[in-house]
Parts: structure tokens; sequence; C-alpha cells
């Protein structure tokens, strides 16, 4: 049994006993009240979901199992994902033990190429990843074992199962998609002896300047990994996985949600803005003339992709861990001058737009003009490395979820006139 699981089956039994313990002395004691304005605002700020994995104070950012983000940026993703599941960093042994267990899994079936290679030519690069991920259902060990009546102590192992060998194959799959989406020529065979970023860098098959890109990409996927349980992606993942689907089912969900603008295409869209500018004003603009940019964006209804959150109130600490690898790498590159400049002016212009909670860039508001930095510009494709990270954090909270045993998702829906009459108001109203 590998290592990391070996821990996970001893932590977890008493994990869900403190639980168990918690729920009998309080299950009633009352954690959040829900307002009208909340029940119709995306249930924003409502406390009802449980994520062990990371919490997201508004005033911090990311901080995962206690490890602020800050002190963390140096770690691999795979000690991340260690981290994310047993709340430890691992050390020397178990971080080779991790890395050999994925090596182990990684070969893709043959019929996902030819699912991939079948789809139109012009596809997203996301629909591409998430049929990729849903049809290897095929192989869900969790769907199996669960037909051959696993017993619910059992649930959590076949779910790693899982995710371990989803976790695996993901580079490769996202390396192939970028290779053919954008037509750069042959599937790049796995590198044997490089670490899960390293490889999908291998495979991508882009430049990596003294192993600048992939510095970057280790990075990347560090700083996208998980972001507590109530952002769009997690959320739907979580729900999906609730009803017992497998992680194939759940993690592709999950990442149906990420592709959207708001969310995680919001990296595609920032990417944009910032070279529209730079088109607009014949080179790196001046502070300026991206106020007057920010503004003209303001007012023709759009946002200001990159900048926001829902719950941060403070410039996330990934945007800055991006905008200091920038600093340290490209600090010349004009389209990294940009970024750090947007940064200089739209929180200032954003802070006067009353509604507007948030004027801070949120971790989107980087990443793309260091990516582009590397030649990575097909900025269709960002939203995909995003999936690759958050897949670690999507797949440690289904089998925490699992080992603790937390219920099918079910709040409850009232229709419009049940609200009123909540609050007082005739339903004809
Ligand atoms: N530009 C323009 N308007 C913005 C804005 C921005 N960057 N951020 C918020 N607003 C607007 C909202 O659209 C909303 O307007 P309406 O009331 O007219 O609908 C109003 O300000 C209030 O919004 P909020 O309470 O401050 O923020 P929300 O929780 O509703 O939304 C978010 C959060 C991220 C969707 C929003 O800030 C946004 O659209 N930002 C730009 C897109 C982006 O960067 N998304 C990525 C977020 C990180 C991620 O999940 O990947």
């Amino acid at each position: 049994m590998s290592l990391l699981k070996e821990k996970l089956r001893s932590k977890f039994p008493q994990e869900k006993a403190e639980i168990a313990k918690l729920l009998k002395e309080n299950g009633d004691k009352i954690v959040s009240q829900v307002t009208l304005a909340q029940a119709y605002g995306g249930l924003r700020g409502v406390k009802g979901l449980v994520c062990d994995t990371s919490e997201v104070p508004p005033d911090k950012g990311l901080i995962i199992r206690g490890h602020e983000l800050k002190t963390i940026t140096d770690k691999l993703p795979e000690e991340i994902f260690f981290l994310l599941l047993t709340g430890q960093l691992p050390d020397a042994t178990e971080l080779k033990d991790l890395q050999h267990e994925l090596k182990t899994r990684e070969v893709v079936p043959n019929y996902v190429w030819s699912v991939l290679n079948s789809m139109p030519a012009d596809s997203h690069p996301m629909t591409m990843f998430n049929t990729a991920v849903l049809v290897m259902q095929h192989e869900s060990v969790f769907a199996k074992r669960y037909a051959e009546g696993i017993k619910k102590d059992e649930y959590w192992d076949a779910t790693y199962e899982d995710a371990m060998n989803i976790i695996a194959k993901l580079p490769a799959i996202a390396a192939y998609v970028y290779r053919k989406r954008f037509n750069k020529g042959q599937r790049i065979e796995s590198d044997k002896n490089a670490d899960w970023a390293g490889n999908y860098v291998h495979m991508l098959g882009l430049p990596n300047p003294n192993d600048e890109f992939a510095k970057l990409m280790r990075l990347y996927l560090t700083l996208h990994s998980d972001h507590e349980g109530g952002n769009v992606s997690a959320y739907s993942a979580a729900t999906i996985n609730s009803a017992l689907s497998d992680l194939y089912y759940s993690l592709s969900g999950g990442l149906n949600g990420l592709a959207g603008p708001l969310h995680g295409l919001a990296n595609q869209e920032c990417l944009g803005w910032i070279l529209d500018t730079m088109k607009k004003f014949n080179g790196a603009p001046s502070k300026e003339q991206l106020e007057q940019y920010a503004w003209e964006t303001l007012n023709s209804g759009k946002v200001v992709p990159g900048y926001g959150h829902a719950v941060l109130r403070i410039t996330d600490p990934r945007y800055a861990a991006f905008l200091a690898f920038g600093k340290q790498y490209m600090s010349n590159d004009p389209v990294f001058q940009t970024v750090a400049r947007v940064f200089e002016v739209v929180p200032t212009v954003l802070t006067q737009v009353q509604k507007i909670k948030d004027p801070w860039p949120n971790v989107d508001a980087g990443s793309g003009g260091l990516l582009y930095h590397y030649g990575l510009k097909e900025f269709s494709y960002y939203t995909v490395l995003f999936s690759v990270s958050r897949a670690l954090g999507i797949c440690s909270q289904a089998i925490v979820a699992r080992a603790m045993g937390y219920a099918i998702t079910r709040p409850k829906s009232l229709p419009t006139a049940g609200y009123k009459k909540i609050v007082s108001i005739p339903a004809n109203a």
C-alpha cells in the first residue's frame, strides 16, 4: 500500500469519530442565518458547507490545512496534494513514494486519444479536456466496486484509486489537448524521470529555457490547487460526488463550471484584455491610458477580468506570487510590465464603483502574462491549466467527503411566493 494511503487509513477513522462527537454534542447549534438578499444572491457568505482541505479568509486568502499560501509557494503540486489530504507536508520518502505511484498510473487509455481526435478541430480546449475526463469513467474503480457491493467504510479507498488514476493522467491529456487543438504536431511521450509539472511541460513541447517554464508551471499548479468548498467548480463537483457519482463524473462536472467566464475562464479573458490595451495604444500603455481603457470596459457594461472576488477583500496572494515570479524572471517583458501596471491602476478605478466589493486582483489577473512570455500564447487553453491544478483540490475534497460519509447535498428551495410569505408580503403583491 502507498505511504499516502496508509496514512489516510489511520487518520480518517479518528477524524470521522471527532466529527460524530462534535455533531452529537452541538448538532442543534446555529452556525449561520440567511437573508432574503443572500437567497437571491448566490448564497454569498452563508455558512453551510464543510471543507477541511483549505479555507479562504477574506483578509488573508488561501490557507491550505493551516499553511498560508505565501509560506508554501515553493512546494511541488504533489506535495500540496499530500498536504490537502493529510494535513502534513510529505517527507522526502513519502514524496518519492507518491511520485512513483503517479508514474505507475500515468498511461492514458487509447480510446481517449481516439475520442479527442474525432472532436471538431475548433472545439474549445476545455470541452476537449472535460470530455477526456468524462469518457474515462469507463475506468472507475469506485463505480465497479460499488456495483459489487462495497462497504460504506471503503468508499474513500475506491475514490482514492480513482483520484490517483485521474491525477496521474491529466498532464498527458492536457498536453495532448494543446498539441492537437493548436496543431503543434505529434503527441509527446512522457518523461519517466520528470516530476508531475515538469513532465507536463515536457509533453507540451514548448521551450523551457533554464527550466524556467517548468518552474512557472510548478508554481501555477500549486497556486490553483484548491480554494475551499464554495466556489462554483468545487461546490458543483462536491454536489455531484455526494450522489455517489464517481470522480470522473464529479470532476468533469466541476470543471465544466470552471469553464465559465466569471470563474476559471477569466484567466483567458484577462490576457485578452491586456493584449487589447497594448494593441489599442501601440505597445505597453501608460497608467493614464490604462485608466481610460478600464473605464471604457466598465461603461460598456463589461467586467474587468482578473479583478474582484466573491470572498477575498485583499490582493489575492496567488496573484502576489505570480507578480513576484514575473519580477524575478521577466521584468523587461512589455506584456508582464502591462500586467504589473494594470495592478497600479485598476484597483483605484474599481474602488470608485460603489457596488464592487473587492477592487483587488484575483489569481487570474497575473498568470496569463507569464504563460505568454514562455510561448504559451493560445489563451483559450489557459483554463485547462487551471483545471489540471484544481483537480488536486476537487479530488482531495471528494476523498475526504467519502471518508467522512457526508450526506447527499440537498438544500431547500422555495418559489418567490414562498419567500414573499416568509417576509410577510401577500403572494400577489
Ligand atoms: N469589473 C466590473 N464589475 C465588477 C467587477 C469587475 N472586476 N467585480 C465585481 N463587479 C460587479 C459585479 O458584476 C456586480 O455587478 P451587478 O450587481 O451589476 O451584477 C457588482 O460589482 C457586485 O459584485 P461583487 O459582490 O463585488 O462580486 P461578486 O461576488 O458578485 O462577483 C466575481 C465576484 C469574481 C464574479 C466578480 O468580481 C467578477 O466578475 N470579476 C471579473 C471576472 C473574474 O476575474 N473572475 C475570476 C474570479 C476568480 C476565479 O474564480 O477564478
